[in-house]
């Protein structure tokens, strides 16, 4: 904020689930005039979490009777979460070396080391989260990671999930930032059985970070980066219209059927978790991106043929657009824009 005095001002963002926005920065102009801008807190919404003395976060050995979670993670600003705990290791070492925040001494711990279920690192403001793969693993993951923000009191944080798919109709390491989720009937929604009940949730995403993140690949061109829709789906074979899995009861001409309907609404890769990713950040009130690279054409293979080397490398390609992302954001807010 260029010409903006800032002055923090005392305040409890301990129960913000009621007001979504809160104020807590008093700025004056350059005139002097004082104006105030808002921070965003990470929304819970249930009143039995106000009635607990304590809260196990259990799939991450972290709880707020065992830790001072505002100490440890009172400064988180950008977290990224992908299903593969050896991808989220290598993304805080890649992002701690950008940032110039390596730690000679530590060869950074895994936050959740109490559990095997998921793995976190941290470096400065930046958490990197793993998730496992499918809806019913991120969806765990989230739940905690949602509450551990909260209890933590972070403010203004931004989630990306940094990931793998299949394209549709693009080159494959193409980085696809997600526009719309929808899910595998083509609908922007995530449905989830809630007491018996099925209960519709929005999938939308904030499209201003979304060509944030596509302006970022542009400048690095160092792989096509798009903006289009992403498919969820509950499984990666018969779910994404595969020919290959240990069952297959359609045909070849219905497979392509599909996956030409695919094609014409728009989406242009296929996934496991955008959806419920999308519907929990939006409750939650998080700034969200989808950010996944393509292995493969799905137009023109079910099978990952491609070397290891040569995916791993496509693997790097969300890191890299999102690295950038989280630089030119620190850059921009220590220069007080
Ligand atoms: C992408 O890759 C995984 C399946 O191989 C799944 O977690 C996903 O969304
Ligand atoms: N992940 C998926 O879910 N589908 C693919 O085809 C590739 C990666």
């Amino acid at each position: 904020m260029e010409g903006y005095n800032k002055e923090r001002q005392n305040c409890d963002s301990r129960s913000p689930d009621r007001i979504n926005f809160q104020i807590t920065e008093f700025c004056r102009t350059s005139e002097g005039k004082a104006i105030m801008s808002a921070s965003r807190p990470v929304s819970v919404h249930n009143p039995h979490l106000d009635a607990m003395t304590e809260d196990i976060l259990y799939h991450f050995s972290l709880g707020t009777g065992t830790h001072d979670l505002p100490a440890m993670f009172g400064d988180v600003k950008f977290v990224c979460v992908g299903g593969s705990s050896t991808r989220m290791k290598s993304f805080i070492e890649y992002i701690a070396a950008e940032l110039n925040m390596q730690d000679p001494n530590s060869d950074y711990p895994n936050i959740c080391a109490g559990t095997d279920r998921y793995v976190m690192y941290k470096v400065g403001p930046v958490l990197s989260v793993s998730h496992g793969m499918g809806v019913p693993s991120i969806a765990i993951m989230l739940h905690e990671l949602i509450k551990l923000l909260h209890h933590a009191r972070c403010t203004d944080v931004t989630i990306m999930r940094i990931g793998t798919s299949g394209g549709i109709g693009v080159e494959p390491g193409t980085v696809v930032v997600t526009k719309q989720a929808l899910n595998d009937m083509l609908l922007p929604k995530f449905e989830q059985v809630i007491l018996g009940q099925t209960v519709e949730r929005s999938t939308d995403l904030d499209q201003s970070l979304a060509q944030e993140l596509l302006q970022c690949g542009n400048e690095l061109k160092q792989f096509p980066t798009v903006v289009g829709n992403t498919m969820c789906t509950m499984d990666f074979y018969e779910g994404q219209a595969r020919l290959d899995g240990a069952f297959c009861y359609y045909t070849e001409a219905d497979k392509q059927a599909y996956l030409n309907k695919v094609r014409d609404a728009g989406v242009c890769n296929i996934e496991m978790e955008a959806t419920v990713f999308a519907a929990m950040c939006k409750l939650s009130g998080i700034r969200a991106a989808v950010v996944c690279v393509t292995l493969l054409d799905r137009l023109k293979g079910d099978q990952l043929t491609s070397s290891h080397e040569v995916l791993v490398g496509f693997q790097e390609h969300p890191q890299i657009l999102v690295g950038h992302f989280i630089k030119k954001q620190l850059k921009a807010k220590a220069a007080g824009n």
